[in-house]
């Protein structure tokens, strides 16, 4: 017979893992909880120290973490500056940048746009796809009619710098990443916030010199960006046909729901992907691509493939800069 004090015990975890309590199968059963760190909020790169500090004066008036990833993925979508976000963005091999985004909340709900031309904040068009529409991705054309019919305005995307760049390129026309070059690329962001409730987001301009329509993991929910309340949230960045292969961004909040800590459960999907890579035969010399990741107890941590990713994480003591731990040595 379940005494009061049994019940006590099984009432403060998960319902799922009340249930297997009270089943009796221990093996399940969640490590003790710390008091949760929060509210705290994470990015990647350098320029999430500017992007946090705007999702942190939402976050410090005890705000939603969904308005908080929000208004922190518009400041590099805004800056002409940042070549690998929004407006200044890098252009595809036919000299048109093209964005793709995604939002995601506690409750499950998802937006997202892909391939979005001539709009500055394509994280905002992904919010209110999950918010206005019975749909989760609007792409291409169909994304700037709805975007302009939500009131955002055509702007020229392509900044003079990376028309003059693009140009220069199409001289060679060569497809050929390099790691890091960017070295600010995709704004990932998650925030826990004073409620306990996980939201992320990702905005990127994808692979300089893509082709027309390519389409990377930072829209797709589970490759680039993934919220799960009762567990935690992943984030990636790099090159995006690599993470979709792993579904990364899910297998991170898998890995942290099978007991990982957050930076465990990145190296762990990190290794999924070297390991794949070496099996097909890739060579890992020019790709990077690295996650953050929080779990529900405000815990953050990063990997990545090789050294040069890092990412900025703010809580109640500060805003700071973190270099990733990463894989390939040498
Ligand atoms: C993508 N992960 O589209 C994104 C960003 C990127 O180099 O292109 N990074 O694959």
């Amino acid at each position: 017979m379940t005494n009061r004090r049994h019940f006590l015990a099984a009432s403060t975890l998960s319902p799922i893992a009340a249930l297997a309590h009270q089943a009796g199968a221990a093996d399940v059963l969640p490590t003790p909880r710390i008091a949760a760190r929060k509210p705290v909020v994470l990015s990647t790169w350098r320029f999430g120290i500017e992007a946090n500090e705007a999702a942190w004066q939402v976050l410090r008036r005890n705000g939603r973490a969904l308005d908080a990833v929000e208004a922190g993925v518009r400041v590099p979508e805004a800056d002409p500056n940042e070549r690998s976000v929004g407006y200044g963005g890098r252009p595809d091999r036919d000299g048109r940048v093209t964005l793709d985004a995604a939002i995601m909340d506690e409750r499950a709900n998802i937006g997202a746009v892909a391939c979005l031309e001539q709009i500055v904040h394509p994280i905002s068009v992904a919010r209110a796809v999950m918010e206005k529409t019975p749909h989760t991705m609007l792409v291409g054309d169909g994304a700037l009619q709805f975007a302009l019919a939500q009131g955002h305005r055509r702007t020229n995307l392509l900044v003079a710098q990376s028309e003059r760049e693009w140009r220069d390129w199409i001289k060679q026309s060569r497809y050929a990443p390099v790691a890091n070059i960017e070295n600010h690329d995709t704004i990932g962001m998650l925030a826990l916030d004073a409620d306990g409730n996980l939201s992320g987001a990702c905005s990127t301009s994808g692979m300089a010199y893509k082709m027309h329509g390519r389409v990377g993991d930072s829209p797709i929910i589970g490759a680039g960006l993934f919220v799960d309340n009762e567990v935690g949230a992943a984030t990636a960045t790099g090159h995006g046909e690599e993470v979709m292969r792993v579904v990364g961004s899910f297998l991170v909040v898998e890995l942290m729901r099978q007991g990982r800590s957050p930076e465990q459960a990145c190296q762990e999907a990190v290794e999924r992907i070297v390991g794949l890579a070496m099996r097909r035969k890739t060579s890992l010399k020019d790709i990077q691509v690295g996650f953050i990741a929080i779990n529900k107890d405000g815990q953050t941590g990063a990997y990545c493939i090789q050294s040069g990713f890092n990412y900025a994480v703010h809580d109640a003591s500060g805003n700071r800069l973190i270099d990733a731990r990463y894989a390939l040595r040498g």
